[in-house]
């Protein structure tokens, strides 16, 4: 090669590192900003899913009709920890080994360096903001985001003595309650305040010019228990009597496996017979309506904040929750099953580049809210993900998706959810299917009917070939099983108190 030659590839080599970096310089500001919004222990029961008649939620209802509405929407792992890691990280439990409340991800060795979402948009310019419960601690909120919302521990405030004072016939657990509280007003609750703070950055934001886009995370507590809130949220909803109750025929559980039972560890959310003893069946759906509903308006007051300061059409706004919730279905209340009640979520997308309006029937993952957050912004995809995209679903919402939501709960057992069935296999080997097009409830456990083998094999394919064990510092709070009695840190738990 001569001289000038050399000159002459070192200038087109020089043209095209300008022209990059002010694509790169262009792109920073060019670049939708991300609203983030996380809601914990909310199930299907917003609205726009027509799952609840009664429930209320205007603002969820609205940001979905402006959206894409994924209605086959499922959690990694049916509890917070594991769910959010799964989130953020965009790893799946069987790959982390956090399938429980502990580890965090950023103290763990083998995690603590993986590149979480907000850190990946930072490396692309983003400002990072985070408020309230985005990651199940809020230690990992600092680890991770620029910025982050002071006041943002822990939920409340809660009342001294407990409303539902009558004692659990499990652990007794001092969040295990609901009722209105406090009765000055909205303002006291910590997720109004977290609500507050990122108002008050929206109006900042929106007041200057900005030099980056924003990726702001926003979690809300409630309806997580305790289910307080206050008067005018519970107003909204029937006397206790007249509220829709979830269907729990006695007999759904007639064909569910033991082992079911084993792995819905020895939690203090109260059973249904406990609720139907205690008159508070209805008074407790009541509560999880009402805190549905503050939660809904404290969504409304972050997307009226992001409307009027000038930012709806340059934001891609995503709406989630960490897993969903029994409320007597199949005789419990709580998470931690592998059931549609606890896997479906709500998760809608809207913004730039998402289809308004719009259903998605396909079966898609939390885990998939990464890759598809980096399609809709434009940047270079990270190889590390196990989701997929969206985006096909985002632009065309029957588009077809063959993989089907894989959700966890502790190694070996495992749901698969395709867009009919869910078939689901525990530890011990024993299985569940059930056919939604016919069984929406999952009330009819065809996994025994040699007619479905063929189904059975198709989505036993996709379970886990590989599972991480428990990682360092997991706290199992699993039932353990010596010489045929069961365990629940070293007391021995009657089998018949499980399922009772
Ligand atoms: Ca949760």
């Amino acid at each position: 090669m001569n001289k000038i030659s050399i000159i002459s590839l070192f200038s087109l080599l020089l043209l095209s590192l300008l022209l990059t970096l002010s694509a790169v310089a262009q792109d920073r500001s060019d670049r939708p900003n991300i609203l983030f919004i996380s809601i914990d222990d909310l199930n299907d029961w917003i609205g726009a899913m027509n799952t609840h008649p009664q429930v209320q939620t205007p603002n969820m209802d609205r940001l979905a009709e402006r959206g894409t509405l994924f209605t086959n929407a499922h959690v990694q792992a049916p509890l917070c920890n594991p769910s959010r890691v799964s989130v953020m990280t965009g790893l799946r439990p069987t790959t982390t080994g956090i399938y429980n409340l502990a580890p965090l991800h950023h103290e763990l060795e083998s995690t603590k360096n993986v590149v979480t979402i907000p850190e990946y948009f930072e490396e692309f310019g983003y400002s990072t903001y985070a408020v309230g419960k985005v990651f199940h601690n809020a230690s990992s909120n600092k680890a991770t985001f620029q910025h982050e919302g002071t006041e943002t521990r822990f939920f409340g405030p809660v009342p001294d003595d407990k409303i539902v004072d009558i004692p659990l016939d499990m652990v007794d657990h001092p969040l295990i309650d609901w009722g209105v509280y406090p009765v000055e007003g909205d303002s006291l609750i910590k997720d109004y305040r977290f609500a507050s703070w990122a108002v008050d950055r929206l109006d900042e934001i929106g007041s200057e010019e900005q030099d980056h886009p924003f990726f702001m995370a926003v979690g809300f507590w409630l309806p997580h228990v305790p289910l307080y809130t206050t008067q005018q949220w519970f107003d909204l909803y029937p006397d206790e009597k007249d509220i829709v109750l979830p269907s729990a025929p006695e007999l759904e559980r007639d064909d569910v496996p033991d082992f079911a039972w084993k792995i819905h560890w020895h939690l203090p959310e109260p059973r249904l017979s406990w609720l139907l003893e205690h008159n508070q069946w209805h008074a407790k759906v009541r509560a999880y309506l009402a805190t549905i509903s503050f939660i809904d308006s404290q969504v409304g007051r972050v997307l009226d904040a992001l409307e009027e300061n000038g930012l709806s059409d340059d934001t891609i706004v995503v709406l989630w929750s960490d897993h969903g919730y029994h409320l007597g279905e199949k005789g419990i209340t709580g998470k931690n099953s592998l059931w549609e009640r606890s896997t479906r979520v709500p998760l809608i997308f809207a913004g730039p580049g998402v289809t308004a309006g719009a259903r998605s029937s396909q079966p898609a993952e939390l885990l998939d809210l990464y890759p598809t957050l980096i399609d809709l912004t434009g940047l270079p995809e990270n190889e590390n993900l196990e989701g997929l995209s969206l985006m096909p679903q985002l632009k065309y919402a029957d588009a077809y998706r063959e993989r089907p939501a894989i959700t966890t709960h502790n190694p070996g057992n495992h749901s698969v959810r395709s867009h009919r069935w869910r078939y689901i296999r525990y530890a011990d080997g024993s299985e569940e299917l059930y056919d939604h097009f016919r069984d929406p409830h999952e009330w009819s456990n065809l996994a025994g009917n040699s007619d479905y083998s063929g189904v059975i094999e198709d989505h036993a394919k996709w379970l886990p070939k590989e599972e991480a064990p428990h990682a360092a510092g997991s706290r199992h709070r699993l039932l353990e099983e010596i010489d045929g009695e069961w365990y629940w840190e070293g007391e021995r738990i009657e089998f018949e108190n499980l399922i009772r």
